[in-house]
């Protein structure tokens, strides 16, 4: 098989690559390792920047986005027992962050893909990529007992940070730097109305909490928890009782608890790869660089990736410069590094490390005091949180 642009993953980096890509005529094939019904059973991200839902506008994946997601103008932090709202549009000009899943981010990607007729291979076992240091890259899978081999101009590694891009790439030709946090999240969801309209992120002494959402009638919530947390460990009474106890009392009494049907423990990590392409291969998303959930950025990380590699892909074909494609490692990872500080600094100032200590603590609260009370501050969290442009 032969194309001009072999995608390693299908999820939200390879699917709206693929889309942008198939939406100006250039050829592609999106190999993932697992099935489509396992890719929607991930439940992950949930908070868009406005530059992310302008990309599946341009997809044209995003019809029930726009019908469902849930425009939010602010988000609360809690501390001291009560909540400070943090006006984003207030303090950005205007400027929103839509409250939609991944998961449907994805089905939406998936389905407009299908319609389009494009091609996607599902459950590909030992994808390997071959040959991206020279001019005629090619990529090799195995399905129903044979391998099978594509050829292709570009290789796009959109195959997350436990991936075969990054990894297939020779130690020497790779810096990266990473940041692995002393504990994890738990989170669940649940068929439960959310407890506020709006994200809570809550700092308290008996760690961090998040109260998020997919609808009016469905929640999503998370607890700080330790590393050596099992799932089984946590049921749900211990959850919701937990949650409870870390959030303004007023929360805690209007929040309303039920049976959770996914649960998770997540760790937690800053990673970044450097550079973000080699040859005919880039790297765009969790490939790259993972960042701590706390600032919301992972997905919409991935979003300015493929935006800038979309761009050079697109220049070339349509007038065989290389100049863009050059650029894409520097553009990507100036903006890479803004939101890996962001996430850090959102993480730092929210969670109990275990040795935040009576120090540690003042200072975060002074940080906090200073982040509600100061329009700098604020302005400056609130920049950051919709999304630095790009
Ligand atoms: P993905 O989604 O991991 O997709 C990679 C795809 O590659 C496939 N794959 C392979 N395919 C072929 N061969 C191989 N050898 C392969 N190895 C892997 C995988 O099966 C998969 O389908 O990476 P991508 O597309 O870069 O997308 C990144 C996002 O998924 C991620 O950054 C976000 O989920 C992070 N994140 C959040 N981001 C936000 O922007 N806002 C949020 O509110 C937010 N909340 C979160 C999050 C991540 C979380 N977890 C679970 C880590 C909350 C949580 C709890
Ligand atoms: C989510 O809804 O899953 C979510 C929201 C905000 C975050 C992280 C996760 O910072």
């Amino acid at each position: 098989m032969r194309t001009q642009v072999a995608i390693i993953g299908s999820g939200p980096a390879g699917l709206l690559l693929g889309q942008l890509l198939t939406g100006t005529g250039i050829d592609n094939v999106i190999l993932d390792r697992v099935s489509k019904d396992y890719i929607l059973g991930r439940v992950r991200a949930g908070v868009l920047e406005e530059g992310t839902v302008r990309l599946l506008d341009e997809a044209g994946a995003s019809e029930r986005l726009h019908a469902e997601g849930l425009l939010h103008s602010g988000f609360s932090l809690a501390f001291d027992e009560r909540n400070h709202r943090i006006d984003l549009a207030g303090l950005t000009g205007g400027k929103h962050v839509t409250v939609y899943g991944q998961t449907e981010v994805t089905r939406d990607l998936m389905h407009k893909r299908e319609s389009d007729g494009a091609r996607t291979i599902y459950a590909a076992d030992n994808v390997a990529i071959h040959d991206f240091g020279l001019n005629r890259p090619f990529v090799t899978y195995e399905s129903g007992g044979r391998t099978h081999r594509i050829d292709c101009d570009f290789i796009a590694g959109c195959d997350g940070f436990h991936g075969v891009s990054r990894r297939s790439v020779p130690e020497s030709a790779i810096g990266t730097f990473e940041r692995v946090y002393p504990f994890g999240w738990r989170g669940v969801l649940a068929e439960v109305p959310p407890v506020s309209h709006e994200l809570i992120y809550a700092n308290h002494p008996r760690g961090f909490a998040l109260c998020s959402m997919r609808s009016a009638t469905r929640s999503r919530y998370y607890v700080q928890c330790s590393l050596d947390d099992r799932v089984e460990d946590w049921s749900d009474d211990r959850f919701w009782d937990e949650l409870r106890r870390r959030l303004p009392k007023e929360d805690a009494e209007a929040l309303t608890t039920g049976p959770s049907f996914e649960k998770s423990i997540a760790p937690l990590r800053s990673f970044v790869a450097e550079p973000m392409r080699f040859g005919r291969l880039f790297l765009a998303g969790d490939a790259a660089h993972i960042v701590p959930p706390t600032g919301a950025k992972g997905l919409n990380l991935a979003a300015s990736d493929v935006h800038y590699l979309f761009e050079g892909l697109r220049d070339h074909y349509a007038d065989g410069t290389m100049a863009a494609l050059d650029a894409y490692s520097q553009r990507a990872l100036q903006r890479v590094w803004k939101a890996v500080r962001f996430s850090w600094s959102m993480t730092m100032l929210l969670h109990r490390f275990p040795d935040t200590g009576a120090f540690g603590q003042k200072i975060q609260h002074a940080e906090l005091d200073y982040l509600v009370h100061s329009r700098a501050a604020s302005t400056a969290l609130a920049e950051n949180y919709v999304g630095l442009p790009f």
